[in-house]
């Protein structure tokens, strides 16, 4: 049985509790807690993830993928690192149609290639969003290399999650064959 641990970061709210709520096989475990009303994120959503989200993929005989989501607000970040030890890629989720947080979401993906050179790919999320930026948009304002994964997304659907997860995977799988 192999197991791969993989991290799924990205900005306050662009989706990732979400992302691993959509696909887990297991009731995801999440930490959200309610946000104080005086807190500058209230009026976006109520709730963010304290610690990290939890959740477990099988997907055969021989393999599991175990997900770690991260807290998106930067007072939390004390857990990145740690959720990143023995990480063997990550996926940086953002919101597509908020482009006020994409230089936030930039910034969390030089954090984690910081971490550990891992294999990693970008989830263009909210892409039924009438205001979503396209991928190809997307990877122009976050100056994205044209060899990295930047996959359109939406995290209420399994199969859109599956696809970005099986990516990852594949780019995984590749850098163990090199
Ligand atoms: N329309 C739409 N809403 C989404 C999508 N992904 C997440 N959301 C919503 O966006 C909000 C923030 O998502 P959440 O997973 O809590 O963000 P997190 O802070 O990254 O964990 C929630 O209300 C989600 O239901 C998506 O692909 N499309
Ligand atoms: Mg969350």
């Amino acid at each position: 049985m192999q197991f791969v641990k993989m991290v799924i970061t990205g900005p306050f709210s662009a989706g990732k509790t979400e992302f691993i709520r959509s696909i887990s096989e297991i009731g995801a475990v999440t930490t959200d807690e309610t946000i104080s009303r005086d807190a500058p994120e209230y009026g976006i959503k109520p709730q963010t993830t304290v610690a990290m989200d939890f959740g477990r993929i099988t997907v055969d005989d021989d393999l599991v993928l175990y997900l770690f989501g991260t807290p998106g607000q930067r007072r939390f970040d004390f857990m990145w690192e740690i959720l990143a030890e023995g990480m063997l890629g990550f996926v940086v989720v953002v919101d597509s149609a908020r482009p006020e947080t994409f230089r936030e979401a930039k910034s969390i993906l030089e954090t984690f290639r910081a971490y550990a050179p891992t294999p990693y790919v970008v989830a263009a999320n909210k892409q039924d969003h009438p205001e979503a930026w396209t991928p190809d948009d997307l990877r122009i304002a976050l100056r994205i290399d044209d060899h990295i994964k930047l996959l359109p997304c939406v995290a209420t659907d399994k199969e859109s999650v599956k696809n970005v997860l099986l990516e990852l995977l594949y780019a995984i799988l590749d850098e163990m064959d090199a």
